[in-house]
């Protein structure tokens, strides 16, 4: 038999390059609402359209609306608001730290805040979450002190991991902020073992596992999701689908022909894909996941759909892969912003406290920084006991370790 036509090989391509005009016309927007909400125990086969669908809570007149609205309190939405306005802040200043020779790298999750708070206030902090480097909001919305947080950037003397990790991959496992793990979507094995545990064990914890789109092509996320799936455990796996993977578009990970929602279905789990721009329908949508999960019900897929706001890392420059305005044209708009203006619109806030409060939280991310500084950078100050470098990394020091530790003279 001939073939009919020659064969090509498709390669997707990104919808816009740098000097064209924005086009996100693949990505349909249903209304606000529309999307049902099914009970927890409702079994992945009968909801699989949601794994197409996109949960939305805040229209476009930014009110709440439909079977997702979470009926939070203002006060509490007021709470995220703030904490999201700092995590904003704190990130901006860590970036242009960077600049400054500070330290030696950083990455900001601008445009993805949402996310990292919905997961604050969905699941406790005796759970474990499993995060990549943009979900650092989790750790200011659960209290860990922003110092600490400068202070491992700067791999100055106050930085708790001693400086032997990469900047903001932080461990704080006392507000359920598992050691980051930079070889990505180990974050889905990972969690998914630790779930796998406490199932085990009877205990009353779950897990999260956070993964990017590009990250979601590492045969990790599909093992991960396997054994989630076989064993039940009680984990959500959340992919932040921020349309990059560095100059990477979606498309290339898989999300021209379907969703990384529907990635579940393939193991039987239930899936969910929400507006991750939405902090209502992402607080939901998390929060369906983990009540499903302390029901002993398993694991749940959820993609948010999300867009990365800015570079890649301090690394990246990305206007030589997508327009400059690729940002502001992004059709789910900025979390901040609409959770400003659904509270705005409810009476319960204004654009007066808006701006009084971001000034008070420069003011106060800035004197915090001050401190950090005193301590140490990159550049000055007060740094880790070099010997450190050397120990907890083999129970027997290896030749290697022996003959750097000569060099360095320690
Ligand atoms: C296993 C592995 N491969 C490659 C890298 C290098 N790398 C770091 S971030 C990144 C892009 C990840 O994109 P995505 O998963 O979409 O997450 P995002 O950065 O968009 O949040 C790559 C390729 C890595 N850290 N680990
Ligand atoms: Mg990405």
């Amino acid at each position: 038999m001939r073939n009919t036509v020659k064969l090509s090989l498709h390669i997707p391509d990104a919808p816009a390059r740098p000097g064209e005009k924005p086009n996100f016309s693949y990505l349909q927007i249903p209304e606000a609402g529309s999307v049902r909400c099914p009970d927890v125990a409702t079994s992945p086969a009968e909801m699989r359209d949601l794994a197409y669908d996109l949960i939305r809570v805040l229209d476009w007149d930014h009110r709440a609306v439909g079977p997702w609205n979470p009926r939070l309190a203002p006060e509490t939405l007021r709470r995220v608001l703030k904490l999201m306005v700092i995590d904003r802040i704190f990130e901006d200043r860590m970036f242009r730290a960077q600049r400054q020779g500070k330290t030696s790298f950083y990455m900001r999750g601008l445009g993805e805040e949402a996310i990292a708070m919905a997961h604050a206030f969905a699941v406790t902090a005796k759970d474990m979450c499993f995060t990549s480097y943009r979900q650092q909001g989790l750790l200011i919305a659960r209290g860990c002190p922003i110092i600490e947080m400068m202070n491992q950037v700067y791999s100055n003397a106050g930085d708790k991991q001693h400086g032997v990790q990469m900047p903001l991959h932080y461990s704080f496992p006392e507000y359920g902020y598992f050691a980051m793990s930079g070889n990505l979507a180990t974050q889905v094995s990972q969690a998914v073992g630790w779930a796998m545990a406490s199932a085990y064990r009877g205990g009353d914890k779950i897990a999260v596992a956070f993964v990017g789109d590009g990250a979601t092509a590492e045969g990790d996320f599909h093992a991960g999701m396997l054994f989630a799936s076989v064993y039940r455990a009680p984990v959500i796996i959340s992919i932040s689908n921020n349309q990059w993977a560095i100059s990477m578009c979606q498309a290339i990970a898989g999300g021209e022909q379907t969703t990384f929602a529907s990635r579940g279905l393939g193991v039987g789990l239930p899936a969910l894909r929400v507006d991750g721009n939405d902090f209502l329908a992402s607080y939901a949508a998390v929060q369906w996941a983990a009540e499903r999960a302390r029901s002993n019900l398993g694991a749940t897929v959820i993609e948010f759909v999300t867009y990365r706001g800015h570079s890649h890392s301090t690394s990246d420059d990305p206007t030589r892969y997508r327009p400059a305005d690729d940002y502001a044209a992004w059709p789910l708009g900025d979390p901040i912003d609409r959770l400003k203006r659904h509270l705005t619109a409810l009476g319960e806030w204004s654009e007066d406290q808006h701006a009084a409060y971001e000034a008070k939280a420069a003011e106060e991310v800035r004197a915090l920084q001050a401190q950090a500084e005193n301590i140490g950078t990159l550049e000055a100050g007060k740094h880790p006991n070099p010997e450190v470098l050397f120990e907890n990394v083999f129970e027997q020091p290896d030749w290697r370790h022996k003959l750097q530790r000569q060099e360095l003279g320690v």
